[in-house]
């Protein structure tokens, strides 16, 4: 059984971590191929949004921790060398919306990895745990680079040590995620807000991502320098045109992504 499954529809391109009866945890193989599933995002011009989801009862329950104590298990300076930090970085820097629908529990590095997405969005019986203290080791997969900033130092800083859980509604609540659907609309929801990602102006949305991305670590005078550059891109694509013609016209705008 594959323990990625990828399908493309209507531009969306839906990326489901497959290893239900392990919560979805990380095994090498699953970390390597999701990163490969990226890539394959990041070329195809097709693919205008990725969306990130589980299968079962699971969202990712991080690391599987069954491989770190089997047979040639993969080194700690692999793990993170080699698995996760490629798999944020790649979700942080690809040109395009990777929605994240939490399907259920988000454990350690799988808590971490939903977390960097663009648009977190969980079904009401999910949760989100920061587990790693509770296994003696610190947050990863830049969770306490995330983490902080979503929710503040305090709550970041408690959620980190104590490992304790949070329900959907409460990640919602104190802003760590945008917005949860009760468990019955949660699949329809969710990709509602990936088509209509998809039909909206792929490059724009991606300068927008670039902006706030240097905003983490900007001055004001340089990030309203990166926004001049960035809006000076996204006026000069054919979206932008098609946008304020519709608008001129009286009619919906159909983006090209181009
Ligand atoms: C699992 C796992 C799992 C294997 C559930 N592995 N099987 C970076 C640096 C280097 C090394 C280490 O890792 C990292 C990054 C990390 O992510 S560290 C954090 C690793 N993750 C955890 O510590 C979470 C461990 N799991 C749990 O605490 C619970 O399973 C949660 C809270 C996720 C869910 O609890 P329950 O709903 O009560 O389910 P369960 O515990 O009964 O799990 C269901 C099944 O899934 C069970 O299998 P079984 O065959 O007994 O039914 C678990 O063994 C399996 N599973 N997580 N990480």
């Amino acid at each position: 059984m594959a323990s990625i499954l990828f399908e493309i529809k209507n531009s969306v391109a839906i990326i489901t971590l497959n290893r239900p009866e392990k919560f979805n945890s990380f095994n090498r193989e699953m970390a390597l191929l999701l990163q490969q599933k990226l890539d394959d995002c990041a070329n195809d011009k097709n693919v205008r949004v990725i969306y990130l989801t589980g299968n079962g009862k699971a969202f990712c329950a991080g690391q599987d921790l069954g491989e770190l104590t089997g047979e040639n298990p993969p080194g700690f300076e692999v793990i993170l060398a080699e698995h996760y930090n490629p798999i944020v970085t790649k979700i942080r820097t690809i040109e395009k919306p990777v929605i994240c629908a939490v399907n259920g529990v988000a454990a350690g590095a799988g808590a971490n990895i939903a977390l960097c997405c663009d648009v977190v969005v969980a079904s009401s019986s999910a949760s989100f745990i920061q587990a790693f203290s509770k296994i003696g080791l610190i947050p990863d997969s830049g969770g306490t680079f995330t983490l902080p900033r979503l929710i503040g130092f305090q709550k970041a800083s408690a959620l980190m040590m104590l490992g304790d859980r949070v329900s959907a509604t409460e990640a919602e609540r104190m802003g760590m995620i945008y917005k949860v659907f009760d468990d019955e609309i949660f699949a329809n929801e969710s990709m509602k807000i990936a088509i209509t990602l998809s039909q909206m102006a792929t490059k724009g949305l991606a300068y927008t991502k670039l902006a706030l991305n240097a905003s983490l670590d900007n001055s004001l005078a340089a990030q309203l320098q990166t926004e001049d550059e960035l809006q000076y891109k996204a006026a000069h694509t054919t979206d932008y045109k098609e946008g304020v013609t519709a608008f001129i016209e009286k009619r919906m705008p159909q983006f090209k992504g181009e």
